[in-house]
């Protein structure tokens, strides 16, 4: 056995700590940490393909640049960034800061210092045009928390709860909801303890598995559902007189809303027992302590605002939140959270400020800038039209809603800057892609999770945890990568531009600004003083942290819930206007009626093997699935004559794709759930079997979008389905 060390997987969000074994310098296994005090060891498929990623021929070596014929051929990195940089300072000095946008995919995020380096180049070329992957996927979070209010005194944990409701997420898959440590174990021991858990999905997900009641609706009614529950709170009196007097303003206006949804409208409306509904949001309101989570399901089927924000409400109504005198699950080690005081920050601008987009009347959100409108700004003419884009560690042609409108956009830019290992579907169409460095060839910590966890219910970690590991290998021999924050600060230097890094180790503005670091632009700094720039004066100095390459549970002093300021008058609304009028819009069902003619709803849903569109031939990852099949529910399938293998026609107003019948028992009737991020460009996927198919064309981002945050439907879309090739006749 060769050499083993510490390191953090990379591949999601989840950041969990792996054992990398070593021979000649070079990965050949991962494995988790059992002796890991929070993961136990935890790992899935996908960290475990770590060493595969590393080696693959499919691995860029190189930065690519697009010759006249379309085809790539290598650059060396520095020639790519010196080309860049001057068609970017030529594209920034006749057409202004506007006609620069980046944005930011999920690897984006998971390589977090990288993040803030491009931030930090939009600062400097005054660019509002900051687009990430968060507006499609749940924007819904941030702008029902600045409709609502936040709670000071911190979110409610798995850990520590009496009862917690799943709203289409499915955390054990999904890493995502609940908590990304190590999540089905956590919940298994939390049922062991007492857990009593509501789970709301189309599917008989991982997680509804455990579930006490679960509800398993047709998608998209979401809103109806929670206002259901609500109104029985109401009625039953089973909310927190006490909490909700202090803390709470909109009370009689939500309680006027919800009256309309009895439990047999809703029961009528989404195909569920009453009884049971009643029961879900009694088995809620009675916990002492609750958590309500939702995930992309409900952000993505329509009024995803408005379900974050009922379920807030059903938090706070039910007094919910961590009280005076409670411990903080984590006080913060890499992170200065701010004081814990039981007591809410009033709403804050959710939506409409900011840059306004040129499009459907959007603009900036608390979730940041609607990315549905990507495309137009790039294909609208006129001033302010967006000629440069930068992708980082994102796929536009995969992940973008309506995929036929993100084909022409992107193929209509001036430059098209993708930094990503790999030759994706975006890649392939971008003039520049920049061959990054992978995650066990550079430094990391887990500061991007512990953030998490300072907003949302269900994220974070739930001690104080944290972990910093060193690069453990160097790049392939020959090969010419960099980590991806090098490229930032390469055309910076090159533009004569100064860049300024916020740190992550603040959570308020003022901790940020005061906190910031002029970088060096004449020597380059090393990537361990990024590092440091990004989490100066954390609560545990990093210099501490880098001592356990473990990663383990800091002595951090005791932090308990302070009481509310004297004279504090914040409170949380749940009586927002605009919400309460999305309510009578549900509740008339203008939606539902205009959808009758489809027989089936597309749902989204997660794969456990594999991640967004990353590395799906990877030989482990696709061991299960080459392809994102359609799941259908046997009946269904006997219905239309249909069998596993079978090719459909899948066929949306918008678009019609192709899909791979797949018999799932646990999809509810009436409903087809298949994974998004799958398929290749318009013309060159009709390979179904190799590619899969991309959902995203069947979104419109025209129609039945969010005002606010722009996202369109991309789960429960109106489908029908018609036999294209069966199974039999394709072997
Ligand atoms: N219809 C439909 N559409 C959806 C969704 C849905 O549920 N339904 N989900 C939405 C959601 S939630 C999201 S977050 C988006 C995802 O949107 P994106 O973030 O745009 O998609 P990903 O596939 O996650 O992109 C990650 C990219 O990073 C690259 N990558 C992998 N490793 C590295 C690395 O080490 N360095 C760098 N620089 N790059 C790397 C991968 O090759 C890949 O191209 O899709 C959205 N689209
Ligand atoms: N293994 C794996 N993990 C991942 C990812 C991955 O691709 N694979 N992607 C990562 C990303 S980018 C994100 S954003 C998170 C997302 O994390 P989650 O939001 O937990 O994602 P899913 O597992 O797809 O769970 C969404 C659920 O919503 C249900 N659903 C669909 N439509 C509706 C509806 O109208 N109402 C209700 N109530 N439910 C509905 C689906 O059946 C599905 O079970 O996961 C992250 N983690
Ligand atoms: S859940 Fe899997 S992919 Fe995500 S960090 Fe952990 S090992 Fe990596
Ligand atoms: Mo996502």
């Amino acid at each position: 056995m060769g050499d083993v060390k510490h390191s953090i997987c990379r591949v999601c969000h989840a950041q969990c700590p792996i054992l990398v074994e070593m021979e000649d310098g070079k990965p050949v296994k991962v494995v988790g940490d059992k002796n890991n005090p929070i993961y136990h060891g935890y790992t899935c498929v996908k960290g475990r393909e770590l060493p595969y990623m590393h080696y693959s021929d499919k691995r860029l070596l190189h930065s690519q640049k697009m010759q006249a014929d379309g085809t790539h051929a290598p650059i060396p990195h520095e020639q790519a960034f010196d080309e860049v940089a001057e068609k970017l300072k030529h594209i920034l000095d006749t057409y202004g800061p506007r006609s620069i946008a980046y944005y930011v995919g999920t690897h984006g995020f998971n390589n977090f210092a990288t993040n803030r380096l491009a931030d930090a180049w939009m600062d400097a070329i005054e660019s509002p045009m900051r687009f990430s992957s968060v507006t499609i996927d749940q924007p819904g979070k941030a702008i029902a928390t600045a409709l609502h209010g936040a709670w000071q005194g911190g979110t409610t944990n798995l850990d520590e709860a009496d009862a917690w409701m799943f709203v289409g997420t499915n955390p054990i898959v999904s890493m995502f909801g609940g908590t990304p440590v190590n999540p089905a174990r956590a919940i298994q021991k939390a049922k062991k303890r007492g857990l009593e858990l509501v789970v709301v999905d189309p599917r008989v997900t991982d997680v509804a598995k455990h579930a006490n009641i679960h509800l398993q609706p047709k998608p998209g009614n979401d809103p109806a559902i929670l206002a259901g529950m609500l109104r029985v709170i109401f009625e039953e009196g089973l909310y927190d007189q006490k909490f909700t007097t202090e803390n709470v303003e909109g009370f009689v206006e939500l309680r006027e809303a919800v009256d309309a949804f009895t439990p047999d409208f809703v029961a009528a409306r989404a195909d569920i027992p009453a009884e049971k509904l009643k029961e879900a949001a009694r088995m809620i309101a009675r916990a002492a302590r609750a958590g309500c989570t939702a995930g992309t399901g409900p952000n993505m089927a329509g009024y995803g605002n408005l379900t974050e924000y009922l379920l807030l409400s059903m938090m706070s109504i039910c007094g919910h939140w961590l009280q005076e005198g409670d411990k903080l699950p984590n006080p913060g080690v890499l992170v200065n959270r701010g004081p814990a005081k039981a007591q809410p920050s009033g709403p804050f601008p959710a939506w409409g400020f900011g840059e306004k987009l040129r499009v459907r009347n959007l603009a900036n959100t608390a979730a940041g800038l609607p990315t549905a409108a990507a495309a137009d700004e790039i294909l609208m003419d006129g001033e302010g039209k967006v000629r440069a884009l930068i992708s980082l560690g994102g796929n536009p042609m995969m992940a973008w809603p309506d995929q036929l409108k993100t084909y022409d956009a992107i193929r209509a830019l001036d430059l098209f800057i993708s930094i990503d290992p790999l030759m994706t579907a975006s890649a392939r169409l971008s003039h520049y892609v920049i061959a990054p460095k992978l995650s066990l060839e550079y430094e990391a910590t887990t500061a991007l999770q512990e953030m998490l966890g300072i907003g949302l219910s269900g994220e974070g970690y739930q001690a104080p945890y944290a972990q910093h590991c060193e690069k453990i290998m160097d790049p392939p021999e020959g090969s010419d990568v960099i980590e991806d924050w090098e490229f930032f600060y390469g055309i910076s230097q090159r533009m004569g531009l100064e860049l300024t890094l916020e740190p992550w180790s603040f959570m308020d503005p003022a901790g940020k600004a005061a906190n910031a670091t002029k970088l060096d632009m004449a020597n380059k700094p090393t990537a361990s003083e990024i590092w440091e720039a990004l989490l100066k004066k954390s609560p545990v100095p990093l210099s501490e942290v880098k001592k356990s390459e473990a990663g383990k549970i800091y002595d951090v002093p005791e932090v308990r819930v302070a009481p509310r300021d004297e004279g504090h008058a914040a409170r949380f609304d749940v009586g927002n206007e605009v919400m309460m009028k999305e309510l009578e819009e549900v509740k008339a069902g203008i939606v539902q009626d205009r959808e009758k003619d489809y027989a089936f709803r597309m749902i989204s849903r997660r794969l456990h093997d594999h991640h967004n569109s990353n590395w799906h031939f990877a030989p482990r990852m696709s061991r299960q699935y080459k392809y994102n099949p359609a799941f259908m529910n046997p009946d269904d399938m006997k219905a239309h004559g249909l069998k596993t293998g079978d090719i459909i026609e899948v066929i949306a107003e918008r678009a019609s794709i192709k899909g791979i019948v797949e018999e799932a028992p646990d999809v509810r009737e009436g409903s087809i759930a298949m994974t998004h991020c799958w398929g290749d460009l318009p013309g060159q996927d009709d390979d179904v079997l190799t590619h899969g198919s991309n959902t995203g064309r069947l979104s419109s981002v025209e129609k039945d979008y969010d005002p606010y945050s722009g996202i369109p439907r991309m789960s429960s879309i109106p489908i029908n389905i018609r036999l294209l090739q069966s199974a039999v006749a394709a072997e």
